[in-house]
């Protein structure tokens, strides 16, 4: 059936301003609300939240803001045939950019200088240190709007680009895709490896002991996909035996990062409070993936990004 009512779920404010995000559907013809929790819906109802609820079940269609609906239960949604959508496909360029920024500040120093300037302090790092990523290989682990993003970047800049995923398709600027069973192949040569995949029971410490033993000691790692990809104790032993060089992570196991977390502290790590995403169109970006669903509905089409 048509949507009637389109309801914004307080906790939109985790990642955009409510307001500005509930003034992106003015132009709809359907009246839209700020909504907390405890609000009763029905048919006819859409909700776009950050977090799942309950009560969003005897709504029509829930759409999930964020692109990793890994905190909402698949199996509830079809159990009720109310329809999941997620916020896929618009973050390749936003956590692309800082996939490269990262890169570029791991390779020539541009943390570990605003370090000493926090210091007043005209630095001069070892010569060996700085290096470019140009004809430095990169392994992109997952495929989609993400690692996309970040692999075209890459190649643009003259990386050598190799990525992981499971359905063998062809990317354009990654020669070279792998299997998640050959992810050791996949990373083995790489000097930065960007995990870009969902949180699922395959991914979860999809990065370990194992993986770190076979990466580079002057590789790097980047995750901007989810924080229980990677085993974040086996992160902190590889920096601190040097098995690795280094890593920039915008996602956690536990978030916000504890203050008594060892990452913190080692000068090649970078960290983003997960802020991948994080733009001032963010609300615009994402209300446009709600309106197109709105539009889908009333013709009666599938869904974009449906996930149940
Ligand atoms: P997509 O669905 O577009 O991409 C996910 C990719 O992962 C697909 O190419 C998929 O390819 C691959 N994949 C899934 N499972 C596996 C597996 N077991 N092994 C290898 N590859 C796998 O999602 P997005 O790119 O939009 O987002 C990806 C994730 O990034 C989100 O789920 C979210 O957790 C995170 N994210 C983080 C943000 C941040 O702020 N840091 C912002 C946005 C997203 P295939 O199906 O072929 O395996
Ligand atoms: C919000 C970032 C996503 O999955 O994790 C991101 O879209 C959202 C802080």
């Amino acid at each position: 059936s048509d949507i009637e009512r389109l309801y914004i779920h307080e906790s939109v404010e985790n990642v955009v301003p409510p307001e500005d995000f509930l003034a992106a559907f003015d132009d709809l013809e359907i009246p839209n609300e700020l909504v907390g929790d405890g609000e009763t819906y029905e048919d006819g109802d859409a909700v776009a939240t950050y977090v799942p609820r309950p009560e969003f079940l005897d709504a029509s269609w829930i759409h999930c803001i964020r692109a990793g609906h890994d905190a909402f239960d698949t199996r509830d949604y079809e159990n009720r045939g109310v329809p999941l959508t997620n916020t896929s496909g618009i973050h390749g360029a936003t956590v692309g950019e800082l996939a490269i920024g990262y890169m570029l500040s791991l390779s020539r120093l541009v943390h570990v200088y605003r370090d000493h300037q926090n210091e007043d302090d005209w630095y001069s790092p070892e010569y060996e240190r700085p290096f470019t990523v140009e004809n430095e290989q990169l392994c992109v682990v997952g495929l989609g709007t993400l690692g996309t993003g970040i692999a075209k970047r890459a190649d643009a800049l003259g990386m050598d680009v190799v990525g992981v995923r499971r359905r063998q398709e062809a990317v354009p600027g990654v020669p070279e895709v792998y299997p998640p069973d050959k992810l050791g192949d996949a990373i083995a040569e790489a000097r930065f490896v960007a995990l870009t995949v969902p949180h699922t029971p395959e991914t979860e410490s999809m990065i370990s002991d194992g993986e770190f033993e076979t990466m580079r000691d002057d590789a790097y790692l980047i995750n901007v996909g989810r924080g229980p990809v990677v085993d974040e104790a086996a992160l902190v032993e590889a920096l601190r035996s040097e098995n690795i060089a280094g890593a920039a992570l915008d996602v956690f196991e536990e978030e916000p990062l504890p203050a008594e977390s060892p990452l913190w502290d080692f000068e090649d790590v970078i960290i983003s409070p997960h802020k991948g995403s994080a733009t001032n169109r963010y609300h615009l970006d994402i209300a446009e993936v709600v309106k197109e669903n709105i539009e889908k509905i009333k013709h009666g089409e599938s869904l974009t990004n449906r996930v149940a």
